[in-house]
């Protein structure tokens, strides 16, 4: 596979890093008066100023060129028309699948896929309208209050993130996330619950994820022992009790019924799972007509992206600027500075979904890549980080674009403080763009030393995505632009960012190192002196 670094976009873009290196967003400003007209767009519900980044008009429409030399368009209608893009397990790439309205259509490998995801959502909507209604009752007779969603990583990030980011349309239902194999975890959440009201959610693509398992175990015993034997145990687990789920024999042997199991497909990734069955939880939260909202926002920006021009698409903007900033301009990291409470869990899920895609050094043809792969994605809401990191954003010797999220109008508006959010918002984007010149410090009356250090640089790079409500439509379209951002980054890189081959090494070698820390008698181990000294360390300190 030819390397993108060979090609003529690629070069003239290296051509240009020195302008862009040098760019003075002060001098481009007062350049160009209409700046933030021309690098401003929409999709959906959500609009992108981009005209703080280090772009000119020649560097964007090389950036453009790269976009359309790599061919972004024909790989996305691969993946959108279920061809195997994901060749390293030979699947295709359905997500975009879960979200098309029922009279759409779609056959994939023989099957007609909009058929079957309709059928499960059919399903789930009865079941989640039982439990939030009351008319489903634990073994007991009670009602359910309490949803234990049990899963990992794609499996919880998603539903955690959109649980918290909709808990304005959460009725009744209280949902609660156990992922961690740290048993203090599920201990932690219990301890709250009363086990005749909770029903949990064992959420697993596979059902074998080793931590997802052990969890569902401890839940099912607690559950089991707090309804005492007259509840009965068969009773007890279809009552309280669902899996979302691929893997049918793993249920039912764990005693689930499969009535209670509402299944996805191998086209499914974890990280592209939460409007998928995996959503379960939300659902149960918000009921089955917002959960519909919620996947019609994600079928908006599926839509903006298949048809907007390349220069106008968000997920292609939002793309290039990374690709610029990790290949060109060596920018090492990527903050999300969401300028919403509700959002606090955004950053996280963008980790997974950003560095398990693209956290990749081979390419689609197996070899090595040529170039920066996916970027290191970090941040915290707004305005807290600006009271503990920013500084290093601002002054520091590493330059961090970020992307700033807000919202204009505010779920729940107390004393004005909205407005104060959002002049945070928009002062730090100025702040950061802009900076402050020593000039500028010593005619505020500053001299001396003082003068370096109260002096910003700026073209400090960031992107302003403001949403005009958060709802579960727009939370939807917020997903799904970093999903296909997600997908032009891994097209023009070349690499499979819908596998995770980097994250088995470590399972494997765990599988391995149970029995030696729970065997009885000391067992002759053959790690290296470090990993040996570590096991026996713990053998003599565990207490028992
Ligand atoms: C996501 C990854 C990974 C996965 C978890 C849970 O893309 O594959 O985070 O979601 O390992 O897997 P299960 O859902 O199979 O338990």
């Amino acid at each position: 596979m030819s390397d993108v670094t060979n090609t003529s976009e690629w070069q003239r873009l290296a051509e240009l890093t020195p302008a862009g290196a040098g760019l003075s967003l002060r001098a481009e400003f007062a350049a160009v008066p209409s700046r933030a007209e021309q690098f401003t767009v929409r999709g959906a519900d959500i609009m992108l100023d981009f005209s703080k980044n280090l772009i000119n008009d020649d560097i964007w429409s090389a950036l453009v060129d790269l976009a359309a030399a790599s061919k972004v368009g024909e790989r996305a209608s691969a993946m959108f028309s279920g061809e195997h893009i994901n060749t390293t397990e030979d699947r295709a790439v359905l997500h975009t699948a879960l979200r098309l309205p029922a009279d759409a259509s779609l056959t994939v490998d023989g099957q007609d896929v909009v058929a079957d995801v309709h059928e499960t959502l059919g399903r789930m909507s009865r079941v989640a309208d039982a439990v939030r209604s009351g008319a489903w009752k634990g073994a007991t007779g009670s009602q359910i209050r309490h949803i234990v969603n049990i899963g990992i990583g794609g499996s919880d990030l998603g539903p955690l993130m959109v649980y918290r980011a909709l808990s304005d349309y959460r009725e009744d239902l209280t949902c609660h996330f156990v992922s961690n194999v740290d048993p203090t975890h599920m201990h932690e959440t219990l301890r709250q619950l009363d086990p005749a009201e909770t029903m949990f959610l064992v959420a697993s693509k596979t059902f074998t994820t080793q931590e997802t398992m052990a969890n569902a175990n401890s839940a099912r015993s607690w559950l089991l022992d707090g309804l005492g034997a007259d509840a009965g145990r068969e009773t007890a687990v279809a009552k309280h009790f669902m899996a979302l789920s691929t893997n049918l024999e793993g249920v039912t042997e764990f005693g689930i019924d499969p009535e209670n199991m509402f299944g996805f497909w191998d086209w499914v990734g974890g990280r592209y799972s939460v409007d998928s069955a995996i959503g379960m939880s939300l659902m149960l939260a918000i009921g089955p007509d917002e959960f519909a909202d919620f996947l019609a926002g994600f079928h908006d920006m599926d839509e903006h992206f298949r048809s907007a021009p390349l220069e106008q698409n968000l997920p292609v903007v939002m793309a290039l600027l990374g690709i610029w900033y990790r290949n060109f301009l060596d920018f090492e990291t990527h903050a999300v500075l969401p300028y919403s409470q509700y959002l606090e869990r955004f950053p996280a899920y963008l980790q997974q979904l950003d560095m398990e895609s693209n956290g990749k050094s081979t390419k689609l043809d197996g070899t090595p890549v040529d170039h920066e792969t996916g970027p290191i994605i970090w941040g915290e809401p707004g305005t807290n980080g600006q009271h503990a990191f920013y500084q290093l954003i601002h002054q520091g010797t590493s330059v961090v674009p970020a992307d700033l999220i807000g919202v204009v109008n505010p779920a729940n508006d107390v004393g004005g403080q909205h407005d104060l959010l959002m002049a945070n918002l928009f002062a730090q984007a100025e702040a950061l763009a802009f900076g402050k010149t020593g000039e500028e410090v010593e005619a505020a009356g500053i001299s001396g030393v003082l003068v370096n250090h109260k002096t910003f640089g700026g073209n400090r790079p960031t992107n302003m995505l403001l949403v005009d409500e958060l709802t579960p439509r727009t939370v939807g379209q917020l997903i799904a632009l970093y999903e296909h951002k997600v997908f032009v980054q891994g097209t023009i890189w070349g690499v499979n960012s819908f596998d995770q081959w980097g994250v088995e090494l470590g399972k494997e070698l765990a599988r391995g190192i149970v029995p030696e820390l729970t065997a009885d008698d000391a067992p002759e181990l053959d790690h290296d002196s470090s990993t040996n000294a570590l096991i026996t360390h713990y053998r003599h300190t565990r207490r028992r």
